[in-house]
């Protein structure tokens, strides 16, 4: 039989295995692995790894911030961006403004995607309004048409209370969602960012004190309880701190329904990434900030065992300049700066790097954490896996290639990389979306609006690996 496209002799990594093989592609999807395979075209993996296309679960793509400043990026070069990394699957959000209808918001942002993506994508639905119109009923009829995440937030001006994230989870879980939480204390954070203005500090490194550890940890152990007593499933976004992930253990002990992330900035970076000279430490601000060397050790040892199940790149783009982070002033104090980085192109080679370069963890579970889980969790049944059958969405990775990168050599629209400096050995050469290449040679080929938004099956509290593993 003769197949559309065969990628020859690659090493196939999954998150269970390695092997090397052909990879039959027909109609977008994998049709066939073995050797000896034929198609119509061919491409010559030999010497190259072959993984599933990266799905990143947790990134803002053409989003109005808490602050009302637009992201920088659009969905067209924000997924351009993705897919250089080797991404082939976005979750983006779809952010309710106050007073707006949710069914509103996620038509809205749907368009958006079907405007300019060309990766495919989804929405985690913003809970920013319970008093919204039709709040209640257009959640659920949302979560049945397919959108099976939503974030809601402890904090910012879009904070819910306990009662009402309660609800959330009751609903999601009569529905069949999953809630993403954005888990820090208010009143700490209030209080420490109070305190710190009245004694003049104010710059990009007092960022760090004013999200105090504590914040995440009572935030993270409170929503575990919550999920656990609404018995709904609930995902711990961007954990950052050794505690929290001790807290998101213990909850997982016990049976509670929590799954968790954790990002590259918080594996990689420790806070005195924001002490830099004038503002020029905004670049690296995100809540919650970057912590200290024992807690990217916990983050690892907690990815290890299973405790953190993913990682995401909370993709963040905002311009160093008046459109972006200096929008209240070139000297503004931290309160007023828009919190964000940049990091749907760097998430995978960052971890290819630590994972199969360096050998922490290994090729499977860079697989695993990068493509597999985030697939399963959210509920995205035809990506993050390679299998007769599934999507062809694969990233061809030169182990051997190292590169430093550099001032502004990403693809998104930000200006900026916050990685400056840093090297990685392993890169992403050739990325297929649906058996289509959008990247040849590191040469971009994606095209916008062709990327599908993926529509997906009730998400309950028992979530399976490929293997049928609970996750
Ligand atoms: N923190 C968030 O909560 N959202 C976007 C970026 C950030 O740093
Ligand atoms: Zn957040
Ligand atoms: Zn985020």
């Amino acid at each position: 039989m003769e197949y559309d496209l065969v990628i020859e002799g690659g090493r196939v990594a999954t998150a269970e295995t390695v092997f090397t093989a052909d990879i039959a592609i027909s109609e977008g999807r994998i049709a066939a692995i073995g050797s000896g395979l034929t198609g119509a075209e061919s491409i010559d993996a030999d010497g190259l790894i072959v993984t599933p296309g990266g799905v990143d679960p947790h990134c803002h793509i053409e989003q109005m911030s808490g602050m009302g400043l637009m992201n920088a990026d659009t969905f067209e070069t924000a997924t351009r961006s993705a897919a250089m990394g080797g991404t082939t699957s976005v979750i983006s959000f779809a952010a309710q403004a106050k007073g707006q209808r949710l069914a509103e918001a996620a038509a809205d942002y749907a368009a958006r995607g079907a405007r300019g993506a060309a990766i495919d994508h989804a929405f985690h639905l913003i809970l920013a309004d319970p008093q919204a119109p039709d709040y209640e009923t257009d959640l659920a009829a949302l979560i049945g048409q397919g959108h099976r995440s939503l974030k809601v937030f402890t904090t910012y001006n879009i904070g819910l209370d306990d009662a009402r994230i309660l609800r959330a989870l009751s609903i999601a879980r009569e529905a069949g969602a999953l809630t993403c939480i954005h888990a820090e204390n208010d009143a700490i954070i209030a209080e420490a960012r109070t305190r710190l203005l009245a004694e003049g500090r104010t710059r990009p490194i007092d960022h760090a004190a004013s999200r105090p550890r504590a914040a995440e940890i009572e935030a993270v152990a409170r929503m575990c309880r919550l999920a656990e007593e609404a018995r709904a499933p609930v995902m711990i976004f961007h954990v950052s701190t050794a505690e929290a992930v001790a807290e998101i253990a213990a909850a997982r002990a016990r049976g509670a329904p929590v799954w968790a992330e954790t990002c590259p900035h918080y594996l990689f970076q420790t806070e005195d990434v924001l002490d830099r000279p004038g503002v020029e430490g905004a670049k690296w601000m995100c809540s919650p900030p970057q912590r200290t060397r024992a807690d990217q050790e916990a983050l690892w040892a907690g990815l290890a065992r299973g405790d953190l199940q993913l990682v995401s790149s909370d993709h963040a783009p905002y311009r160093f300049d008046e459109t972006g982070k200096l929008s209240a002033g070139p000297d503004a104090p931290f309160p007023a700066i828009a919190n964000g980085m940049p990091g749907l192109e760097v998430r995978l080679p960052l971890m290819f790097d630590a994972m199969v370069s360096r050998g922490r963890l290994g090729l499977e579970k860079f697989v695993e954490l990068t493509a597999t889980a985030p697939a399963r969790l959210y509920g995205l049944a035809t990506k993050g896996h390679i299998a007769p059958g599934y999507d062809a969405d694969l990233t061809l990775w030169d182990p051997a290639r190292t590169v430093t990168y550099g001032a502004d050599d990403l693809h998104d629209n930000v200006g900026y990389n916050p990685w400056e400096g840093h090297g990685v050995t392993g890169w992403p050469v050739h990325v297929f979306l649906r058996g289509r290449q959008v990247v040849e040679g590191g040469t971009y080929r994606g095209i916008p609006g062709t990327g599908q938004w993926l529509h997906r099956a009730a998400i309950g509290t028992e979530t399976r690996d490929i293997t049928g593993r609970p996750i």
